[in-house]
């Protein structure tokens, strides 16, 4: 380990209110090319009998000055190290001045104040603003703010902070200031600063009660023209939650602005949202449908945030999925309302299965809501975000939609202006529905994925038919012991025709038509359905209805059955995924074994019958059918990950797909082809889904003439998602168009960074035999830029996590470049380094000769000079497991 710094541990239950709160902020920014001065006056007020000293949070600051109710302090009268500064002697109510000195231009953490692409611009949350001034950097202290902008007119013609411009004018030496006022008390994480040169768009918005709000969304000057779906994405979000929730925006008005250097997808700053430009930027020649969803969906969350994080905030970061959790809840029913709730769900459920649940199972596993954190920056994880919207998800399928509406008005009135947690969201909508969810908060402190296993019976004489279900919770690094989960497990019975057989149990008398959701409390339940005229098919764990593993033996032709009938179509996917994942994981044995391999034509079958109802089903939703699940899904059903047997298991089975249902897949690629000019809208959507899936398997085949066809649909699309549709597949082969339209490509949009990074990420994903070699060569292109996170993730982390057969090679090449490049990264910006470093945390998961590699991929980093606290936490965390 690193000499110099020991991580400190910060535990919830070591949580105390803070000493002193401070009531108003008034910031002056000086900006310099150099440096800039922030002048900082706090009024602060001892909280009720503490009696302990003033700890100021800083970090990276330099201390020009310090006044205390006026008076300059000298330096015996205070104390400072590299994170706090300590005033020992300070009365219950005081003015404290601060002048300090910082570095944004030179700041490539980009935490606190930074400059992109020459415009300042700051990210303050988890811990960033004591990155600016000393300050009570927790989130449980809310002042009003009053912020002052001083620069260079002509360089920074646009000023902007949170709440409404109170001020502006010009100064001496072509300097201007602005002078911005929050009226609303809020935490320092949602502080925000932006000054530059920027464009931007204004449209309106009257809310319910008729308020004109204005919105502006600023981007620089040559990037005006790719906004208007951003715009149009947030006033859609505004009515949403105004219909939803009840929740009206409260100030006069909303800005947004992209920057492109960003450690994430969007910050939601009070009033001033800054975005990852990747979030804001659309046109259909350079975003693909995914980034039009991607767009409205961070659009939404961002705007979410405004009640769900910044009126009602977090008393502390051990409850990030306080607003983490509910808001990503919240975004995924505005995405369902808007463009299909069954293709929502499944890309949900598929994100958490693929990447919640092995974070659950590796060394980071941590509750919804964590004990403890050494860097709150690793604790922005998929458990916060995804397990918590599910978490949330529980409580509304369990209450019910109305039940819901009613806890969270009432959390929403309760709590408004507050810093609160988990436990008073889950009290205030119990308190409102005379609930009791005692048992079901479980879901917040404990780890892992709870497993469901499942055994049925069939009695003909007394028509019965009973479901045994039994809930295993396996230990966590922490948890070695698990209590009983409450849960939701939406189910239905089918009859041999698809048709749904009323509910009636044992011990109740009423009788349910269709779906039914079963609360399981205890570790073994059973449940007896009664009058089951013929033995069901029973459709469990409809629409995922609680984040389990579940385990429940169904023959391949009852699951063909219900891919084909189910009335819950997410049920209907689920039963094609398990078939596949079946399927492969035999394939990948008998690979290992070296035998030959073959796929059962039950599901060759089956696939065709869905591409035969192409015209009358969802296209969007029998693209996703189409889907293969991925080697990262597949993967986790691996006792130990073999990637190279995966892949070739999983490409045997699209290849076979692929000439056994040639003529299908081509029939429907010509037909669903269109002249018509692009249009974003779920039908338009799903055609190019389905239209892009159909070319991918007919690539799959790898024929010289649907080679040719697929470089022409790269050249004539008029849109980016069928450009690079055609492209990614041209990617993995060997063909001669290959390199043609990868420079084509390179020529047509080298000037456009956020194109490029789709280029980076194509050659990354490829899976061609001398990939990492071209990945090392591209990280000294000049497409490619180590301080900017989304270049990282475009390369190297498209590489690492896209193109597992490469990265994995038995070499350890792969692992050795990723290492090199953590440390070279580590020093600018740990928290993505952080990022990196967590996929060398499941070398468990492999065979003794990759474990041996990665591990010592992993202990080079640690033994690395000056490593970051993000880097320490994961790398000692990861090799504990041994
Ligand atoms: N709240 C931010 C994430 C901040 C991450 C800090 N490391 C974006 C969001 O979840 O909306
Ligand atoms: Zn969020």
């Amino acid at each position: 380990m690193s000499e110099g710094k020991i991580n400190k541990t910060v535990y919830l239950k070591d949580y105390c209110p803070p000493d002193y709160q401070i009531k108003t902020v008034h910031l002056s920014f000086y900006l310099g090319e150099e440096h800039t001065k922030v002048h900082t006056k706090l009024s602060i007020t001892r909280s009720l009998g503490k009696e302990a000293p003033l700890v100021l949070h800083g970090e990276a600051l330099e201390l020009l000055s310090i006044q205390l109710n006026g008076q300059l302090l000298t330096e015996n009268s205070y104390q400072i190290n590299s994170e706090f500064l300590i005033l020992h002697q300070v009365s219950d109510q005081f003015i404290l001045e601060i002048e300090t000195k910082i570095y944004p231009q030179k700041n490539t953490t980009l935490s606190g104040l930074y400059v992109s692409e020459g415009n300042f611009c700051t990210q303050c949350e988890a811990e960033g603003f004591r990155r600016i001034t000393y300050f009570l950097d927790r989130p449980d202290v809310m002042a009003t703010y009053t912020t002052t902008i001083i620069g260079n007119k002509e360089k920074y013609p646009v000023l902007l902070s949170n709440g409404n411009l109170i001020d502006q004018g010009d100064k001496e030496h072509g300097e201007h200031f602005a002078t911005w006022q929050d009226p609303f008390p809020k935490p320092s994480y949602l502080f925000a600063l932006v000054a530059g040169k920027l464009s931007s768009i204004q449209d309106k918005f009257t809310t319910l009660s008729g308020r004109e709000v204005s919105l502006s969304i600023y981007v620089q000057p040559h990037n005006i023209e790719k906004c208007a779906h951003a715009m149009a994405s947030l006033k859609r979000a505004m009515a949403w939650d105004e219909q939803a929730y009840g929740r009206e925006y409260d100030l006069d008005n909303y800005m947004i602005v992209a920057v492109d250097d960003f450690n994430m997808g969007a910050m939601e700053n009070k009033g001033l949202n800054i975005f990852n430009s990747k979030f804001i930027l659309a046109n259909p020649e350079t975003a693909t449908d995914t980034d039009y969803q991607y767009i409205e969906g961070v659009i939404g969350h961002e705007y979410f945030h405004n009640w769900s994080g910044n009126r009602i905030t977090c008393r502390d970061w051990f409850q990030l999925s306080l607003k983490e959790g509910f808001t990503v809840f919240r975004d995924q029913q505005f995405s369902a309302s808007q463009s299909g709730a069954v293709v929502k769900r499944i890309e949900d459920v598929n994100r958490l299965r693929t990447y919640q649940f092995r974070e659950d199972a590796g060394p980071m596993a941590h509750p919804v809501r964590p004990e403890s954190y050494e860097e709150i920056n690793n604790f922005y994880t998929v458990t916060i975000y995804e397990k918590g919207a599910e978490v949330v998800r529980m409580l509304h399928t369990l209450l019910g939609e109305t039940g819901f509406r009613k806890g969270t008005d009432l959390y929403f009135e309760r709590h408004d202006g507050q810093a609160v947690t988990t436990d008073d969201f889950v009290k205030a909508l119990e308190d409102a529905n005379q609930a009791n969810f005692f048992q079901f908060r479980l879901w917040y402190s404990q780890a892992g994925t709870p497993e469901l296993h499942v055994q049925s019976s069939y009695d003909v004489d007394q028509q019965i038919y009973t479901l045994k279900i039994k809930q295993i919770c396996p230990p966590t690094p922490d948890q070695p012991h698990k209590k009983p989960f409450h849960l939701p497990l939406t189910m239905g019975l089918l009859d041999s025709y698809g048709k749904h057989i009323p509910i009636e149990l044992v011990g109740e008398n009423y009788i349910t038509e269709g779906i039914r959701i079963l609360e399981l409390k205890n570790q073994e339940e059973t449940f007896v359905f009664k009058n089951i005229p013929t033995k069901p098919i029973p459709s469990l764990l409809r629409g995922f209805s609680t984040p389990v593993k579940l385990h429940f033996e169904l023959s391949d032709e009852e699951r063909c059955f219900l891919l084909a009938h189910d009335s819950d179509p997410f049920n209907r996917w689920e039963a094609g995924q398990q078939l596949a994942v079946k399927i492969i994981l035999s394939l990948t044995k008998y690979y290992q074994e070296e035998k030959s391999l073959n796929v059962p034509s039950i599901f060759i079958e089956a696939i065709a019958k869905v591409l035969e109802n192409y015209q009358t089903d969802d296209q969007s939703f029998i693209a996703q059918l189409l889907v293969l699940p991925s080697e990262h899904y597949l993967s986790e059903f691996m006792e130990v990950i073999d990637p190279e047997a995966l892949y070739q298991a999983r490409t045997f089975l699209r290849q076979t797909l692929a000439h056994s249902l040639k003529d299908s897949f081509n029939t429907i690629y010509h037909r669903l082809t269109s002249e018509k000019p692009y249009s974003f809208n779920p039908q338009e959507v799903g055609r190019r889904a389905l239209c892009n899936i159909c070319l991918g398997y007919l690539m799959a085949l790898d024929e010289t003439e649907i080679h040719q066809h697929c470089f022409q649909q790269f050249k004539t699309a008029d849109n980016m998602t069928d450009r690079i549709a055609a492209l990614s597949y041209l990617a993995d082969t060997k063909s001669t168009e290959r390199e043609a339209a990868l420079s084509m490509f390179y020529d047509q949009w080298k000037q456009d960074s956020l194109v490029m990074d789709k280029w980076l990420s194509i050659q990354a994903s490829a899976k061609c035999d001398d990939a990492l070699e071209i990945v090392k060569q591209l990280t000294s292109h000049s497409a490619f830029k180590l301080t900017n996170p989304n270049k990282v993730r475009a390369l190297i982390g498209a590489f690492c996590q896209n193109n597992l057969v490469n990265f994995h090679h038995p070499s350890g090449d792969g692992y050795k470049f990723l290492g090199e490049f953590i440390r070279k990264l580590d020093p600018l910006n740990p928290q993505i380094a952080a990022r990196l470093v967590s996929i060398f945390s499941f070398w468990k998961r492999y065979d003794s000769k990759r474990q041996v590699l990665m591990k010592d991929q992993l202990e080079q980093i640690s033994h690395s000079p000056n490593l970051s606290k993000d880097i320490q936490e994961i790398t000692l965390k990861s090799l504990k497991m041994n």
